[in-house]
């Protein structure tokens, strides 16, 4: 890196690099080492005190990897660093992710990259130079031919708007901002609201502690036991030895007539079955636990109606079994198919309702007039509690994009673009913000798919993108408007083939108060990826290239 001057850019300027990072979480961590390892310079800029992002805050009790089991959720790259790095649990927890990420930073030396407790506040494009400026909350301002926007999918707290909440006497916690310190519940009367991914981990913890739990429920939900359990060492070492045939297994595409364009199930079809052989998969997949119950399961789950009801029906009967007081156990049957919010892994969630101190509030029959300072007020009356835990989840996959706003070609703004629906090409570009690349923005696999890998994918596509560039003296890259346009039709198209437009949830924006509905997630998989390396090698179908201005392109030779 050198301090070039760019004549276009303000004085304040006082650094350049090829690549700017925002994020030092798993995805920026990534992008950073891999686009570092091609000889750029790259400053990685993030506002928490340490690496780790989602990993970092999201540090509740009871948070722990809610996908697939350890080490399937981690980086591939490496073949030393998936021998070295020993999970310890099928369901590894935040504490031990975010070890296995400081691991990985101290590894590969990422850390002098990485300026901490430094989150960006602005960032915008100039046209004559094709060159970012980056500003920060320390006041830095400096410059970067690309940006890479590693902002993370869920990563922007949802507070909710409740009237009195600023005027609640007791403590506010937010589950995805979690202090450092650790927080005792002991005696206290606690209420959650919130019964999510995040509400359903952290309520059976804090029940063990508090003194009374009061959860506030606006949506039930679905939930499978988690059954996390010690990894045996020969569970590990059979992934390790057959590493790249696990690996392959990760990035396959199913058939192009499978049911589910995102997994290939279990390869039986459930028409063919009778009632009982489909109760005795259930009921196997239940026993089994973890996201078994999704991908074992028949891939016509999540695309067909009545297979998904027989399913929820399953589910329902178990919430029925589990929960000793038939009011509560009606309470939390949700009504929506299956699968289609984010299937969640519990340990006990169910079970915690036979507990005598808790209580659940349904919302729909109750909802929440306003906070006191002593408590939560609803229309049937006053609920006493001394904190208050927001499991109220994140304004997902945009949001944090949305937060960063940054300033494109003609001065426009990012919440300008996406006042109406996220324009974008392949998830991964948007128009009119050249040189801006995003890692599981909207458009991508990212919450559908592995993060680790998926980050890993997006990051090498690109930083061939970048070579291309390179090799041809190429300076500014976008997306055009009409491939932008096709996109969202391709992505939507593949959704509309699912379940999982049809229910409110953040995948489609409904749990943000005024944000667009639009699934915005691509539900193809793996077939996403070699979706997006066909097109580069078709030339970079749907982009528009410019050649690099004299003022703007001497970086990479100059500063690396
Ligand atoms: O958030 P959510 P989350 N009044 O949006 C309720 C990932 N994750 O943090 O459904 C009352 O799912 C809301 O109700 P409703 C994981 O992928 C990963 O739980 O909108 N209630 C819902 O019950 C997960 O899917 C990990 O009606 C309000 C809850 O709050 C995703 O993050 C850990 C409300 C929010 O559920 C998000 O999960 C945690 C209001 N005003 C999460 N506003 C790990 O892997 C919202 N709610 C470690």
């Amino acid at each position: 890196m050198t301090s070039t001057t760019h004549p276009q850019q303000t004085d304040a300027v006082t650094e350049h690099y090829d690549a700017v990072v925002v994020g030092a979480g798993v995805s920026g961590m990534y992008a950073l080492l891999h686009l570092r390892g091609m000889g750029l310079s790259v400053r990685t800029y993030d506002g928490a005190p340490r690496i780790g992002g989602t990993w970092w805050y999201n540090r509740y009790p009871g948070a722990r990897v809610d996908g697939p089991s350890a080490p399937l959720y981690g980086y591939t790259f490496s073949d030393e660093l998936v021998k070295e790095w020993d999970w310890t649990e099928t369901q590894s927890s935040q504490p031990e992710v975010l070890s296995y990420l400081d691991h990985f930073a101290d590894r590969f030396d990422l850390r002098r990259d990485i300026e901490l407790d430094t989150r960006v506040d602005d960032a915008r494009y100039d046209e004559a130079t094709q060159r970012w400026t980056i500003e920060t909350g320390t006041g830095r301002c400096v410059s970067a031919a690309f940006l890479i926007c590693a902002v993370g999918a869920l990563s922007t707290p949802n507070t909710p708007d409740i009237h009195g909440i600023d005027d609640f006497g007791g403590r506010c916690l937010h589950t995805g901002h979690w202090p450092e310190e650790p927080v005792s519940f002991e005696g206290k009367r606690v209420g959650v609201i919130g019964t999510g991914s995040s509400g359903i981990q952290v309520i059976p913890e804090i029940a063990k502690e508090a003194a009374h739990v009061t959860v506030f429920q606006r949506t039930p939900q679905y939930t499978v036991p988690a059954r996390n359990r010690p990894l045996k060492a020969e569970e590990l070492a059979l992934v390790r030895d057959n590493w790249e045939m696990v690996k392959a297994g990760m990035m396959a595409p199913p058939a192009a007539d499978a049911a589910l364009p995102m997994a290939p199930g279990n390869g039986r079809s459930p028409f063919e079955e009778t009632p009982e052989q489909r109760h005795a998969l259930y009921q196997e997949l239940w026993e089994q636990g973890t996201l078994a119950f999704v991908y074992g399961n028949y891939a016509e789950l999540l695309v067909n109606e009545e297979i998904n009801r027989e399913v929820c029906a399953f589910l329902q009967g178990k919430i029925r079994e589990i929960v000793d007081d038939p009011d509560t156990a009606e309470k939390l049957i949700p009504d929506h198919f299956y699968g289609t919010k984010r299937p969640i892994l519990d340990s006990g969630y169910y079970e915690t309702y036979n507990r005598d101190n808790v209580t659940l509030v349904d919302l729909r029959e109750d909802p929440i007039e306003e906070m006191t300072r002593a408590g939560v007020r609803t229309v049937m009356g006053e609920h006493p509690i001394d904190m208050l835990v927001l499991a109220t989840g994140f304004d997902a996959i945009s949001g944090s994009m949305l937060r960063l706003d940054p300033m494109g070609r003609g001065g426009i703004r990012l919440k300008e673009k996406w006042e109406s629906r996220y324009h974008n090409y392949l998830g991964l570009m948007i128009s009119d913000f050249p040189n801006l690349f995003m890692i599981h923005g909207p458009g991508t696999p990212g919450v559908l798919y592995l993060m680790p890998l998926g980050a890993e994918l997006e990051t090498e596509w690109i930083a061939n993108c970048l070579r291309h560039m390179s090799e041809r003296g190429l300076g500014a890259v976008e997306p055009t408007h009409e491939a932008e346009l096709a996109w969202d039709e391709e992505v939507s198209a593949l959704a509309e083939k699912t379940l999982f437009p049809r229910t409110d949830s953040w995948y489609t924006g409904a749990n943000i108060p005024g944000k667009p509905r639009h699934f915005s997630v691509h539900v193809g998989g793996p077939a996403y990826f070699h979706r997006i390396a066909e097109i580069a090698e078709q030339g970079y179908e749907g982009f528009a290239f410019a050649p690099a201005t004299s003022v703007g392109s001497n970086d990479r030779e100059e500063d690396s």
